[in-house]
């Protein structure tokens, strides 16, 4: 996976989040147009609910308009479509609730054989951001307290441990505040797997802020929803850290 031999050349990445129930379907055009001269690294495509079922076609007019890696990040285990060329194997690792741990993906295992997806078996760790997310709504979930770095850090580990090939920090689509660096160095600090940071990310500082302290792959998504033209700004900031 392209993902894991970036991580090994030690660049930064950026995914940009699509959330096919908040844009139209000239914004998704307008948005993979925008990734591509920009020079983002992936999409990733998904949402907690989506209501209007439209993950197979959001896909394929990003698949249409540009030649970025589409990875599905699921909200549910409905959320699979073999127009995508990867799928996150998400398992809640920050929670207790065993369907987001192994019960959903006992259903989606079949299906993900099926479709040739490649699946990324990747430890998702909520962060509380200041307000109830609908990620941990809908998840039946706690986030880890933002000041609970070592929390973090031991649920990173043990994922690492179990075998799951990345770890992701989410503090949710939206959040009022991001990941503190303190927490995103300590967990860098405590495992050899990427780093994904996602959730906030309104400017490139913050973004720079971010990768600075060992994040590989930042995730932006709700940003761009209002401020598509941005994107060189922030894609700019990776090659600050090409060494
Ligand atoms: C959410 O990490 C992603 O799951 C992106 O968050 O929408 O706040 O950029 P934003």
């Amino acid at each position: 996976m392209q993902i894991l031999d970036q991580f090994y050349r030690k660049r930064k990445q950026l995914a940009i989040l699509v959330d096919p129930d908040k844009l139209t379907r000239e914004e998704i055009e307008k948005t993979a147009k925008n990734a591509q001269l920009a020079e983002a690294d992936y999409f990733f495509v998904g949402g907690s609910l989506l209501i209007n079922d439209s993950l197979h076609q959001s896909i394929q007019i990003i698949k249409d308009n540009c030649s970025l890696p589409v990875v599905i990040f699921p909200g549910n285990n409905y959320q699979l479509s073999s127009n995508a060329d990867a799928i996150l194997f998400l398992s809640l690792i920050s929670g207790r609730n065993p369907d987001m741990l192994i019960g959903m993906h006992v259903i989606a295992a079949p299906y993900i054989r099926l479709s040739g997806l490649e699946s990324i078996a990747t430890g998702y760790m909520l962060i509380d951001s200041g307000k109830p997310t609908s990620v941990s709504y809908m998840s039946n979930s706690f986030p880890i307290p933002s000041d609970k770095k070592d929390i973090a850090a031991c649920t990173a580990m043990a994922g690492e441990m179990l075998g799951l090939k990345m770890i992701y920090m989410d503090a949710g689509s939206g959040a009022e505040n991001s990941i503190p660096k303190e927490m995103i160095q300590f967990v860098k600090d405590s495992i050899d797997i990427p780093l994904v940071v996602g959730g906030g990310i309104k400017t490139p500082e913050l973004l720079h802020e971010k990768y600075k302290a060992g994040a590989d792959i930042a995730v932006i998504g709700t940003h761009f929803e209002n401020n598509m033209t941005s994107m060189q700004h922030f894609t700019s900031v990776k090659s600050s850290f090409i060494t």
